[in-house]
């Protein structure tokens, strides 16, 4: 029989051979790990768990919350609180940060996250998933301001996403690589399924919302009208287009089989740099990516580069297979006057 490896099993063995986990780390991956699954166990039951639709309030970002958003932000922060992992968490369901209560322990950890990324899928059956991203908090002091949530990617510690589709997949990387674990719903655990997951440096597939073309910056337009030249265009190859329209599900197939995935700045809001949440959605799937020997930019910078100014600050984001997205920023570099 083969050997199963659980996800608790994992992070032990990453401990005793690299040292990478020390136990409040463990534990707030376990515990993010065991409230992915009650929101999958919601997910399931849909209808039936009279979870969907709209949950007649708005987020921050004037979005309007689904009832799955708001169960989904509510598991995760409950689930957190207790353990003595955590100083504080964040949220793209709120507006601002949720320290630890002062009656639980205070750890060293801070805890981002989309809790139900993809949100206009839930309704409709399409995959979404949960991201999050793990900062320390630097210094000693009991207290939690929003300043200290504001460090640039590259400090994560940890971070990762579970996506709800056909199979319910946790894809986590603690700065050693990227490993997947599938949930084993008859045993309740998430399963080791892969190691060392590895983008192509090339690829033939690009995902991005082609109906904002006509509201792209020129090197991004140039790109993508090369893609769709196909053979006969100055790539000399056709490329398949794919987008599902949840960042989890668009990542996770390119973390499987190589892709660049695109959601640029467009004219419509010039000062909004992008649609995307730098620190919930780009800087976790930008360490993921780039764990799996692929690059995560904004166009001209390095995503885990760019110092937030705010919590709920937004961004540009190219990432995937290696080739492509220098590629994309050659093409801002050059467009440059
Ligand atoms: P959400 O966090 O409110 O679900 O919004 C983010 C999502 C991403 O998952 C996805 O890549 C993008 O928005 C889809 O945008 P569009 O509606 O333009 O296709
Ligand atoms: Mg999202």
């Amino acid at each position: 029989m083969s050997r199963r490896v659980s996800l608790t099993q994992y992070l032990v063995e990453q401990e005793r051979q690299h040292g990478r986990i020390p136990a409040q780390l463990r534990l707030l991956i376990e515990v993010v790990a065991r409230a992915c699954k009650r929101i999958a166990i919601s997910v399931n039951k849909g209808a039936l768990g009279d979870v969907l639709g709209s949950a007649g309030s708005e987020n921050v970002q004037g979005e309007v919350q689904k009832k799955l958003d708001v169960i989904s932000n509510e598991v995760l922060i409950e689930a957190n609180e207790w353990g003595g992992h955590l100083a504080a968490m964040a949220s793209e369901e709120m507006d601002s940060i949720h320290g630890v209560p002062h009656r639980y322990p205070q750890g060293e950890y801070l805890l981002l996250f989309d809790p139900l990324d993809g949100s206009s899928n839930i309704d409709v059956n399409v995959s979404i998933g949960t991201i999050f991203s793990v900062l320390r908090k630097v210094g000693h002091a009991r207290g939690v301001s929003e300043e200290d949530f504001l460090q640039p990617g590259k400090h994560q510690a940890a971070a990762g996403y579970c996506v709800y589709g056909p199979q319910t997949t946790l894809v986590l990387t603690v700065g050693d690589g990227v490993a997947m674990f599938t949930l084993d719903r008859e045993q309740g655990s998430f399963v080791l399924t892969e190691e060392n997951l590895t983008i192509p440096e090339d690829t033939q597939e690009f995902a991005v919302n082609m109906s904002n073309q006509r509201h792209w910056a020129p090197p991004v337009v140039r790109y993508i009208d090369e893609c769709l030249a196909g053979k006969d265009g100055p790539r000399g190859k056709d490329f398949n287009m794919r987008w599902v329209g949840s960042m989890v599900a668009d990542v996770h197939r390119l973390l499987m089989r190589g892709g660049v995935f695109l959601y640029p700045w467009d004219q419509r809001e010039p000062d909004k740099p992008g649609k995307l949440r730098l620190m919930y959605e780009a800087n976790p799937m930008a360490f993921l990516v780039e764990q799996a020997g692929g690059l995560a930019s904004n166009g001209q910078a390095r995503i885990m580069g760019l110092v937030p100014s705010k919590l709920h600050e937004r961004t540009s984001v190219v990432l995937g297979s290696k080739n492509e997205v220098e590629r994309v920023v050659d093409y801002h570099r050059s467009a440059l006057p």
